[in-house]
């Protein structure tokens, strides 16, 4: 599987341009350096004190931050049957951290992201981004209705862009025998959004919920 993988991220840097609006640089005087979870999401904060998102701040500090199994531990909750969505910090509105937990094999659907950013960094283990055009409207041929754009390996370390200007994707777990963790941060927070069938690319509005929030297992368990 790995040779037909584009191993790298380096299209990220584009993704993020051809999405940057006005430009306002006000963080230049934050540290991009956190060394705890506790101050990641506090540069986040500070970050976001503005209704300006400077995404690339944002990119720099998740790729930057490197963490420990210690400080996820709470959030490492794995379910048999989908992966979990683990709200870490709820930023205030404006942004929503969050650590997923896969099983082993375990995949989303193909989704968009309700105008979200949406950054993903791969914390543990490895997982690959199918990245999807949106389906042409009124296609005729319903075979062709989900064009693949690219197919990328997120090891360890690596943060992937995605924002619904890019298009769409399908993140997965690849490996039978391990599991995956990602720390996924969306600005702003949404609760729904939309899962398309890879074949005809019928599209379904899904809401998005919490396995746990701060540690404390919700509802939806
Ligand atoms: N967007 C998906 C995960 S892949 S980025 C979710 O929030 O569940
Ligand atoms: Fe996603």
């Amino acid at each position: 599987m790995t040779e037909t993988l584009s191993n790298t991220y380096t299209n990220v840097g584009n993704d993020i341009q051809s999405v940057r609006g006005k430009y306002v640089d006000n963080t230049a005087h934050l540290s991009t350096e956190p060394k705890s979870l506790t101050e990641l999401i506090e540069l986040i904060y500070q970050a976001f004190a503005t209704n300006e998102v400077n995404i690339d701040y944002v990119h720099t500090i998740m790729r930057n931050y490197k963490g420990n199994m210690r400080e996820w531990a709470p959030y490492l909750k794995f379910q048999p049957n989908k992966y979990t969505r683990n709200l870490v910090d709820a930023g205030n509105g404006k942004f929503n951290l969050m650590i997923l937990c896969w099983a082993e094999s375990q995949g989303s659907s193909i989704h968009n992201h309700t105008n979200s950013h949406c950054f993903m960094k791969c914390i543990q283990g490895s997982m690959i981004e199918t990245k999807y055009a949106w389906p042409k409207e009124g296609s005729e041929n319903e075979e062709d209705a989900m064009r693949v754009i690219s197919r990328s390996e997120l090891k360890e370390g690596m943060v992937a862009y995605i924002h619904d200007s890019i298009g769409l994707h399908r993140v997965e777990n690849p490996s039978h025998t391990d599991t995956a963790v990602s720390l996924h941060l969306y600005v702003p927070p949404y609760d729904h959004c939309n899962v398309f069938d890879e074949r005809t690319g019928r599209t379904n509005e899904a809401n998005v919920t919490f396995y746990s929030i701060g540690g404390q297992l919700t509802a939806n368990e």
